[in-house]
Order: structure tokens, then sequence, then C-alpha cells
């Protein structure tokens, strides 16, 4: 079967894909026993269902809006016709058409004889009948490399202004927030992000007192800065609400602070704020972006880096997510050389941080200091102990504080 002029959004729907060929199949008189389907960033989706009459598979070019679907059956119990009808239904074609073929000469068949017993598939459930599973996965993937988690369906589907939202309900890392299908943060692995962007920063500033955040819209940046009770004012500027809506909906522990009294959020555009921002005005500028395309592009310019710097108080820092060392290796090369063109040779650094669920599972962040601040004046181990126990940090302590910025020699050497 083939179908033209489809819906691109709808063959781009991983969930919307694995219910329709279910649907299709099962309407069609089939029993179905398993289905895997995967979603290819940015676009496509494969997948099959395992019926007990054989299979139906399809693949989706969504750019084109087309899709081809294989449907193979045993038997007449199964109408192919109907499941053909359905699925045009369902992707919205303008067009479709299928071809029927009898496959298996009666004449060139042989019965052959066997132990049926010693053949019986183990997996069946008592009664006989088959067990039914489901494999749906969510894939990020690259020109070379890929990331999938096997997710329960999507809870969260918005194309804003700026990007597409979705939430998937993942069956390891929880709940896991995507922009234009990269992954951003995952309910099980957030920490480890939030907790190395902020707590860094914040116990090696001497007298942090005002924080800005760009970006960070899920909430988990802002809820670890809070932490620290002694700052004034903490601002956060991001610039599209429907990943602040769909973290408070689909991601409570990562958005929780959101609503706190101290919390400035403003929606707007990063960018702009700062450009507008007083000289000086903040003592800390965390970028919690997003990689460099898309609504983050601006975001890893030089001139927007100025003026961050700009901003900044007389030991005042910068932290930046400043992607994975292994996976975008221009891009990381490219960062610390134009922070160090803008903040000195010796007053960048950079450490890293394991998170599984982001491109190799090796992240990087940028330190860069406008005056004496330095990642090694960490406070007193006591106070900082202190801290973690009181904040019930899962992933920095004092002794991961100073080993992040030990860096294996291949980080070294790119960035000299
Ligand atoms: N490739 C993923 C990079 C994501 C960086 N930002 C994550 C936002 C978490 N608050």
């Amino acid at each position: 079967m083939e179908y033209y002029n489809c819906s691109p959004e709808l063959l781009n729907d991983v969930v919307h894909i694995e219910k329709s060929m279910e649907n299709a199949a099962e309407e069609a008189g089939a029993t179905i026993i398993n289905s895997t389907f995967h979603h290819f960033s940015p676009y496509g989706v494969s997948g099959v269902v395992v019926i007990q009459e054989s299979h139906l598979a399809i693949h989706t070019w969504p750019e084109y809006g087309y899709a081809s679907v294989d449907l193979f059956t045993c038997g007449d119990t199964v109408n192919p016709w109907v499941s053909y009808q359905m699925l045009k239904d369902s992707f919205q074609a303008g067009h479709g058409s299928a071809v029927e073929l009898k496959r298996g000469e009666m004449a060139l068949l042989k019965r052959k004889n066997f132990d049926v017993k010693a053949m019986r598939d183990e997996k069946s459930s008592e009664d006989g009948d088959p067990i039914r599973t489901r494999d749906v996965w969510f894939t990020e993937r690259d020109d070379k490399i890929a990331l999938s988690l096997k997710h329960d369906g999507k809870l969260y589907d918005v194309q804003s202004d700026y990007q597409r939202v979705e939430v998937y309900n993942t069956q390891a890392y929880g709940n896991m927030l995507t922009l234009d299908g990269m992954v951003m943060t995952t309910e099980k692995d957030e920490y480890v992000y939030h907790e190395m962007i902020t707590h860094v920063p914040l116990l090696t500033h001497p007298d942090p007192k005002r924080v800005l955040i760009i970006g960070g819209g899920d909430g988990g940046t802002a809820r670890e800065v809070l932490k620290h009770e002694n700052l004034e004012e903490v601002v956060m500027v991001e610039i599209d609400d429907k990943v602040i809506e769909a973290s408070k909906m689909h991601l409570p522990t990562i958005a929780q602070s959101l609503d706190h009294p101290k919390l400035n959020l403003i929606i707007d555009d990063g960018i702009k704020y700062v450009n507008d921002a007083a000289d000086g005005s903040f003592d800390l500028v965390i970028v919690d972006s997003t990689d460099p395309v898309g609504p983050a592009e601006g975001l890893f310019t030089v001139d927007f880096y100025k003026e961050v710097h700009r901003i900044l108080s007389a030991d005042g820092l910068m932290i930046t997510q400043s992607e994975s060392p292994r996976f975008n290796s221009k891009v990381f090369k490219e960062i610390y050389q134009t922070y160090r063109g803008i903040f000195g040779q010796d007053n960048v650094h950079c450490y890293l941080a394991h998170i599984p669920t982001y491109p190799t599972g090796m992240w990087s962040f940028s330190y860069s200091s406008k005056g004496s601040a330095n990642p090694m004046n960490l406070r007193p181990t006591e106070e900082v102990d202190a801290f973690v126990k009181t904040s019930k940090l899962r992933y920095y302590n004092a002794d991961l504080h100073k080993a992040a910025f030990a860096l294996p020699n291949f980080v070294k050497e790119m960035i000299g």
C-alpha cells in the first residue's frame, strides 16, 4: 500500500502511527502479538505490528507526505482492504494505491511432519493465546549516532512559535522533554545537569547576590539556584511559554520552583533582555540553552557573549552548557575560543559531567570569570558538605567539584 499527500505532522507522530497500524490490524480481523515502532529525529517513523496471521510494516517520509505499508496475512480471516481504507483516512492521505499479491503456490508446497509439542512457543500464555507485547521507541538521531529510549506514549505535543515541544513517558528515565526531537531533560537524570550548572559557580563566586538564567524553561536550573538562600534576585528569561507549560504539567519535580516568590520569570527573548540590561547588573549569568540550532542559535554568538560580559559585575561569572566534546567537537572548540577572546585566555575553564540521555553521555559546561572568581576556590569543605546535605544533592559534592575540572587529554588538546 502506498499513501501520498498525507499530513506530514501525522506521519511524524510515532504514537499516532502505532495506534493507526494497530487499529488497522484489529479492524481487519487480525490478532496482534507485538508491535515495535521507532521515531527518527528529525522525521520519519518505522514500525512493525506482528499479528498471529503474519505482519504489517510501515515506513513514513513526513517530508514528502508519503508512507508505504506492507500487510502480509495468511488464511482468509483478515480483510486487508479494511486496513487499507482505515490507514488512508488515518494519515489524511490525498491519494492511495494498493496491490494485492498472492504468495505460496499450493502445487509447490509439501506438508512436513514434525513434533508440534516441541515447537510450541514458550512465551504463549497458559490458555494458548499469544501474549501481546509493545515496543515503541523515541530516537534522537544524528548522521552517525543515535540514542533510543523506549516509551509508553506521548503526554504533550505542541508546535510552539519556536519549536516542537514534546513530553514522552519513557520506561527507563521517566517523563522526558524534547525540543525539535532533541532530548532536553528527563526526570531520572536531570539532577546531574542542573546541579552542575548551578552549584559549581554559586559555591565559588565570592559573594553572589544577583543571578540571571537565560533559557531553562523546564525549571531545573531555577530550582537549584533557589536553594542558595543568600541570593537577592533571581531572574529567568525563557523565550517559549510552551516549554514552561509542558514542564509544569508533566515534569513537576523539575518545574517545582517556577512559581517561587523569589523567581522573576520573564517570557521573552533572552538576547533582547541581555542587550537591554544595565552594565554590571548580575553576579552570575547561566545560559541554560538548547543545542545551537533553532531558537538557541543566537545564544552561541560572539555578540551575545560580549553583552553577557558587559552585564556581569566586577567578579561576575558566566556559565553555559557547552555541548559534548566527543559529539559536537567543532562547536565545542569554537565555544572555548570565543569565550577566551572575550574573558581572557586564563579565565575560561571547562568541566564535565555524565549525562546518559545526551549524545555520548559526556557533557561539558564552561566557567568564564570576569574578575577574581576561580573554580578551584571552593568554599570551605564543611560549608559545602552542609549545603549538599541540606539541599539533598544527588550528584554534586566537594570532591566531584574538583574532579569535574580534570579533563581527559583529548579534551585538553581540543581547547588548548
Ligand atoms: N543536547 C542537549 C543539550 C541540552 C541542554 N539544555 C538542557 C536544558 C535542561 N534544563
